[in-house]
């Protein structure tokens, strides 16, 4: 028999295994794994590792920031510079506003969506106003629709309260969908902002203590217990803090239904990337902190109590369009948070865990690809098996890159990993059995990535609610 088409060579990565194998794929499909395939198309993976393609489910694309300042990507420059990184789907946001009807809301992300996406995507719908017209039914309507997740603040002017958000759990309960939440207290956040700021302490560097540690671990713990109350599923975003990632083991230790996600700039960088006059390049939330929890991080991720390793992809320009929108001595708290990551994720998280060996090949698909594909119920993503999408990356391992001051494929016009060398590069990278990037460039042309459906979640409830939440819910 022949197929459509072969990778013939490589060492074939799994999150369980690897082991020498050829791939097959018709119709862009995975159809078979093992040796000898022939294919009228042969792409020559030999020396080479392969790959599922990277699954970034937490980016911010073509998206409105709290501070009312527009992202510098399009939904083409972010998936583009996304391909470019190993990575073929991507879940970012749509995110609603004061008034807004979540309808209309994701209505309008998934136009701009299907004209300028390149790889496959999906959303999280931020529910920023449970009063807008028509909220509850339409967030049931639309998660109906297959975007089965929701994203939530503690914090920032789209901060929704402890009420709304059990509110919006309940609905996520009864529909089977996933709640994510951006987890920090909103008022030791501004108490110390304030102080800082009447302090004179106004610099790039005040930011980090401008986000207490305290914060991070104060709404975890409370979402870890609103999730425990309704046995509702949750998923904590970008944990950075020894504390953090220490309650969310405790709240998974009790039985209750909790993820959790970290990204690679609390990985790698510590708090004084903001010891700069350009300090604000590496401004994000919550910000850059320790060695201590740079190592807590990598055991909680060792030990499964962070399961997935995301971009939190926030792209601004370092002038007047972006972060210096208010002046290029603006204080820390005028300067839009987040940093570029969609395309550098895959190659940072290769050569820690590959190159390096830190958790090893396995681990590395587990956490970027496999794992997040599986929780948000990306159910043709993650994995090379016969039957999911032919998502294929070819890893050159042994080819080393140094990154350079604007050499992204995004809009953003800087690389705040300037300077890094990563060894292992996303050499050739397939979209469902296309080559959309090989010799260095993308061929995919825009609008052809795919929204992705998603009829159910691997985040499900574990036990049953609390006594009183059993009885006000009739179950
Ligand atoms: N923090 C967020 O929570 N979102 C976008 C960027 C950032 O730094
Ligand atoms: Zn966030
Ligand atoms: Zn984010
Ligand atoms: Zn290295």
């Amino acid at each position: 028999m022949t197929f459509d088409l072969v990778v013939r060579g490589g060492e074939v990565v799994t999150a369980q295994g690897r082991f020498m194998a050829d791939i097959a794929v018709t119709d862009g499909k995975i159809t078979a794994i093992g040796t000898g395939l022939e294919g009228q198309r042969v792409l020559d993976a030999t020396g080479r590792m392969v790959m599922p393609g990277g699954v970034d489910p937490h980016c911010h694309i073509e998206q409105m920031s709290g501070m009312g300042q527009m992202n510098a990507d399009t939904f083409e420059t972010a998936t583009r510079s996304a391909a470019m990184g190993g990575t073929t789907s991507v879940i970012s946001f749509a995110a609603q506003h004061k008034g807004m009807r979540m309808r209309d809301v994701v209505a309008d992300y998934s136009a701009r969506a299907a004209r300028g996406a390149l790889v496959d995507y999906a959303f999280h719908m931020i529910a920023s106003d449970v009063e807008a017209p028509d909220f509850a039914d339409d967030l049931a309507a639309m998660i109906d629709a297959g975007h089965r997740s929701i994203k939530l603040f503690t914090t920032y002017n789209i901060a929704v309260s402890d009420r709304a958000i059990l509110d919006v759990m309940t609905i996520a309960k009864a529909r089977g969908a996933l709640v994510c939440v951006h987890a920090e207290n909103d008022g030791l956040i501004g108490w110390t902002k304030d102080r800082l700021i009447v302090a004179g302490r106004t610099e790039p560097a005040a930011h980090a203590l401008s986000h207490p540690r305290l914060a991070e671990v104060e709404a975890v713990e409370r979402m870890c217990r609103f999730a425990e109350f309704l046995d509702q599923p949750v998923m904590l975003f970008h944990i950075s803090t020894v504390e953090g990632a220490a309650a969310v083991r405790a709240a998974r230790g009790r039985g209750v239904p909790v993820w959790a996600e970290t990204c690679p700039h609390y990985l790698f960088m510590e708090e004084t990337v903001l010891d700069h006059p350009d300090g604000g390049k590496w401004m994000c939330s919550p910000p850059q902190r320790q060695t201590a929890d740079q190592a807590a991080l990598w055991q909680a991720l060792r030990l499964g109590d962070l399961q997935v390793v995301s971009s939190d992809h926030a792209p601004y320009r370092y002038d007047e369009t972006g972060k210096l929108s208010q002046g290029a001595d603006a204080p820390f708290h005028k300067i839009s948070n987040g940093l570029p990551g969609l395309e550098v994720r895959q190659p940072l998280m290769f050569d820690a865990m590959v190159s390096h060996g830190t958790l090893g090949p396995e681990k590395f698909v587990e956490v970027t690809s496999t794992a997040p594909a599986a929780l948000y119920g990306l159910e043709n993503k993650g994995a090379l098996d016969p039957g999911k999408d032919a998502d294929i990356v070819i890893w050159d391992p042994t080819r080393s890159h140094t990154y350079g001051a604007d050499d992204l494929h995004d809009n953003v016009g800087y690389n705040p990993w300037d300077g890094r060398r990563v060894t292992g590069w996303p050499e050739t990278v397939l979209l469902r059995g296309e080559v959309i990037v090989s010799d260095g460039a993308c061929h995919a042309a825009p609008g052809s990535g795919h929204f992705l459906h998603r009829a159910r979640t691997g985040a499900q409830p574990l036990g049953t609610p609390a006594r009183e939440a059993r009885a006000v819910l009739g179950d």
